[in-house]
């Protein structure tokens, strides 16, 4: 069958005469077909051979193409849009350059389990395979295999269903993360009998499908549970992608234990919840005796479970959906596999009206450390420093998505980030976006994008002036497609800061060093955009409330001391320090 399909129409006449009046699909329609039958509304993605007509005819179909200036966007964009719908986010790319340009975006999806399907066009596989210089020639599939969940080819039109239903099944079941979808560009023009082609689609049944924990794990971890003196719940962004809202809140509420939200599970419940623990996160979690952990791995962000981090010995219950996490970093007590809605059900059903509430000295203590930090943290943001430092400036923000609650937040940068997290109080959840498990600088203006077309509301992207630099040519997209995104810039001249000196005396500044003074504002307006200069909080405030009332693509640059920074924000720890240096 695939040779008939392979050859061009005018061959077809010759094989079968009534070809003529059999209505033809070929591989671009069958490709936009498959997505459709699965729900798929948006591309994002970047023209060129082999899939410029994909783009062109994905848009004819119906489906929303939001063309970027450079892949790694597109690529974050759709990851972002994976994690808010959980439905996969498509990212569509030319072969070799572009598909490298958008692996780091899908490498990234991966390791903090956005679903999201990168699809890229390739070269000849005859040419490819032997090496004989193709144009933009690369082995993708075999490149992209080890950086993400699932990595697929198609060869054959009548395959295409079974490749997006397998590509779509992979990105979302169990944890989700990034899939490769390699589609040769021979693959396009293949021509196929329409019904035949319609006939070969999958809708993809229960994609996600839900995975119940065993009855006797959820006992054992209760029993953990109430025999806690000093527990702890910590809630991490797999628990928001859950989208068990409720049942998590109910959970919290109906064992008393005090929680603490890693950075993109801020708002699952509000920050200001009289349990959250978030302001004495130290000493929540040196002190607990039991941790459950719903959604958050292990791994760096919580010191690997271990170490000064981590105090007092512990015991940990775990709800995850992949078993293989368990003792990943260690030793879990009490693990429960299975999708986090189901495991919290559980849990839920079992709890019951009478669970034994954390002892009272726990509780007290926790709240003291909390009351003090909160009242230290609120006179640090009352000063108003000149030049405007982060805490100055952040107190403005915290102060508008207070009002502006469902505004979606995007963050990145070292202090920028660090300082936001803790100072902007989420409200509700998936509104938080940020450089997630791997701490990456890039993820900006793709995320602000992927969240503005999925939620079609409000974006405020808190960037570092470093940060943005990453992705700032996408503010032409931001304004070619008139979207309501107000980036902010945070500019103190630099990585961290703004003031270090090249020791040598030479000309050239201090690697972390910017032009100083830059005007970013000024880049915006170079496409329509609306931008504001601001140097005080007060200036900070106006604009920002303008920009969110106009719903227009704006930039405010707001100018940070440039000493106000920290060395790698909170993370300076993790530079290596040589002895040989040290003098
Ligand atoms: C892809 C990538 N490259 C480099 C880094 C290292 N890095 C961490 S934070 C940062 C920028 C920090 O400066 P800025 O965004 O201006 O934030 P500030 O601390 O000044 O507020 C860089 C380059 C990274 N995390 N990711
Ligand atoms: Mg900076």
């Amino acid at each position: 069958m695939s040779s008939v399909l392979e050859t061009p129409p005018a061959t077809m006449h010759n094989v079968a005469p009534i070809a003529e009046t059999r209505e033809l699909t070929d591989g671009f329609h069958l490709v936009i077909d498959a997505l459709k039958l699965n729900g798929i509304e948006t591309i994002y993605g970047l023209p060129g051979i082999p899939i410029t007509d994909l783009t062109r005819m994905a848009q004819a179909e119906g489906l929303r193409v939001i063309s970027f200036r450079h892949e790694q966007n597109a690529g974050n964009a759709a990851a972002i849009a994976g994690f808010l719908t959980g439905k996969p986010g498509i990212c569509l790319t030319v072969s070799a350059p572009g598909f490298l340009n958008g692996l780091t975006a899908l490498a990234n999806a991966t390791t903090n389990c956005f679903p999201m399907i990168l699809i890229s066009g390739s070269s000849e596989r005859e040419i490819v395979d032997l090496q004989q210089g193709d144009y933009e020639e690369m082995d993708q599939l075999a490149i992209a295999k080890p950086l993400c969940k699932a990595a697929f080819r198609v060869l054959h039109a009548e395959d295409i269903g079974v490749g997006i239903a397998r590509a779509i099944r992979a990105a979302v079941s169990g944890r989700p993360g990034g899939v490769y979808l390699d589609l040769p560009a021979k693959l396009f023009a293949q021509t196929m009998d329409a019904q035949a082609g319609r006939k070969s689609l999958i809708k993809v049944v229960d994609p996600a499908p839900r995975q119940i924990p065993a009855p006797d794990t959820v006992q054992r971890a209760l029993d953990l549970l109430k025999g806690a003196k000093r527990p702890l719940i910590l809630l991490g962004k797999g628990a928001a992608y859950a989208r068990a809202d409720e049942a998590i809140r109910t959970l919290v509420e109906k064992t008393g234990i005090p929680y603490l939200p890693m950075s993109m599970a801020k708002g699952l419940l509000p920050d200001t919840h009289p349990q959250s623990a978030a302001a004495t996160r130290s000493y929540a979690l040196a002190e607990a005796d039991v941790v459950l952990l719903i959604g958050a791995r292990l791994n760096w962000l919580l010191s690997h479970g271990k170490g000064k981090t981590w105090g007092k010995p512990k015991q940990f219950v775990q709800i995850d959906i992949s078993a293989q996490e368990m003792d990943s970093n260690v030793a879990i007590a009490a693990p429960i596999v299975g999708d986090i809605g189901s495991c919290v059900a559980s849990l839920l059903d079992q709890v019951g009206d009478n669970f034994p509430q954390p002892p009272k000295e726990w509780l007290d203590a926790v709240n003291e450390k909390k009351n003090t930090n909160l009242q230290k943290m609120a006179a640090t943001l009352a000063k108003n420093p000149s030049p405007m430092n982060f805490h100055s400036a952040l107190r403005v923000l915290r102060d508008i998505v207070k009002a502006n609650p469902d505004i979606n937040v995007v963050n990145e940068g070292a202090n920028t980030l660090d300082y936001a997290r803790a100072i902007i109080d989420m409200y509700q959840p998936r509104k938080r976006f940020d450089s997630g498990t791997w701490g990456v600088m890039g993820i900006g203006m793709g995320f602000a994008i992927g969240a503005a077309v999925t939620s079609g509301k409000q974006v405020l992207a808190i960037e570092g002036d470093s940060a943005f630099g990453f992705s700032g040519m996408e503010l032409e997209t931001i304004c070619r497609y008139e979207l309501p995104v107000c980036t902010i810039i945070f500019n103190n001249n630099g990585v961290y800061r703004g003031t270090d000196v090249n020791p040598t005396g030479g000309k050239d500044v201090a690697p972390t060093v910017f032009v100083k003074d830059a005007r970013y504002d000024k880049m915006i307006e170079a496409f329509g955009g609306i931008g504001y200069n601001v140097t005080t909080p007060d200036e900070l405030e106006k604009a920002v409330k303008e920009a969110i009332a106009s719903g227009k693509p704006t930039l405010i640059n707001a100018v940070i001391d440039e000493a106000a920074g920290t060395e790698s924000g909170r993370l300076t720890n993790l530079n290596p320090q040589s002895a040989a240096m040290k003098k």
